[in-house]
């Protein structure tokens, strides 16, 4: 069996010493060396990738699985060369942790004045400013899946109020769970923050957008660690110079890494970071990769894998 492997991001050797420890018998030939110095694509039949270059599986006649370093995986599926194989995406308890310490995070920060103390201590000034007890504010998350629920749990910890839309209803422990249009147009107005945690798809693209700004009440603040694509980034821009919304932070862009010249940067009320909101540790995700290899060696169902009419 043999595993092409494909990131631009991801560290190739980590990942070899990683499966090579667990899968005795698994050769890796790292992209673009899809030959290798032994051998011919055809040998090829699993990828491990994260956003390859479109086209990355032409060529690539024997490819039976592929597997996403990532969760979201919106590009493999615009890729027109992607086989019509499982698809499977990166689920790790390590990754949710992530994401949940990212969105606590950054809630805390804006609800608890932190860019304002930091200007103050610069200035040399002891500024006092009032705040409102967590179990008052409230924070919507769009994505109740694994991301948004493990999200919700680190908040509800904090004593924050939580509202959670998802596309099917759900019930999760101290969540208040909206669902749908209607369920949108209910909870976002009850919003103080709003993060979005929703895959890519062409039903979410956009979402974050003029109309919605405006369904969130005065003084609110924007979390996005979904997607780019999720906003618009010239209402975003406007809702913020009009005082409409208090501010956002940012951690996916339409275009990455974000261009010098784009005005997020220097944007008094705007948190850039980049695309680390969470990440695929390879000692942690290791063991789901081996899963899956495994699964798919012995010709059991696979876990996670993505449903390419949801597109997610
Ligand atoms: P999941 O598939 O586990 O959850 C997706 C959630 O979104 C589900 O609750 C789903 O609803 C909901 N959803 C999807 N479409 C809609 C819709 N049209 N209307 C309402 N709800 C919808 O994904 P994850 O939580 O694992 O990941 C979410 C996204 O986070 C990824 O796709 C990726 O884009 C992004 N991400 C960002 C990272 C970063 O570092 N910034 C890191 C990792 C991921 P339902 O439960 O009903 O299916
Ligand atoms: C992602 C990831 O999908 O880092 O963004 O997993």
């Amino acid at each position: 069996m043999t595993l092409l492997f494909c990131s631009n991001i991801d560290n190739a050797g980590l990942w070899r010493d990683a499966l090579g420890r667990r899968l005795p018998g698994l050769s890796m030939r790292v992209w673009p060396d899809i030959g290798g110095p032994d051998g011919d694509p055809d040998d090829i039949d699993m990828a491990l990738v994260w956003q390859p270059p479109q086209g990355v599986f032409a060529g690539l006649s024997n490819l039976r699985l592929v597997m996403s370093l990532g969760a979201g995986v919106e590009t493999l599926l615009r890729d027109p060369t992607l086989p019509d194989v499982p698809l499977v995406r990166m689920v790790s308890d390590s990754l949710s942790d992530d994401m949940a310490g990212f969105v606590a995070l950054q809630v805390l920060r804006w609800h608890r004045h932190s860019d304002a103390f930091d200007a103050a201590q610069k200035a040399g000034v002891w500024q006092w400013l009032p705040y409102r007890p967590a179990r008052e504010v409230s924070v919507g998350l769009l994505g109740l899946g694994e991301l948004g629920s493990a999200a919700a749990r680190v908040l509800t910890a904090l004593g924050y109020r939580v509202l959670g839309w998802s596309r099917s209803p759900k019930q999760l422990p101290g969540v208040e769970g909206f669902a749908g249009a209607d369920g949108l147009a209910a909870m976002l107005p009850r919003c103080d923050l709003l993060v979005c945690l929703l895959p890519l798809t062409a039903d979410t693209q956009g979402i974050l957008d003029r109309d919605l700004f405006a369904r969130l009440p005065a003084g609110a603040v924007v979390i996005n660690a979904g997607r780019g694509g999720h906003l618009v980034e010239a209402d975003l821009l406007d809702a913020l110079d009009r005082g409409h919304l208090a501010g956002a932070s940012l951690d996916v862009f339409s275009e990455e890494p974000l261009p010098p010249a784009h005005p997020f940067w220097r944007h008094p009320r705007v948190r850039v970071s980049p695309h680390s909101a969470a990440a695929t540790h390879p000692s942690q995700a290791v063991e789901q990769v081996v899963a899956t290899v495994t699964a798919f060696r012995e010709g059991r169902p696979l876990a996670n894998v993505i449903d390419r009419r949801r597109g997610y």
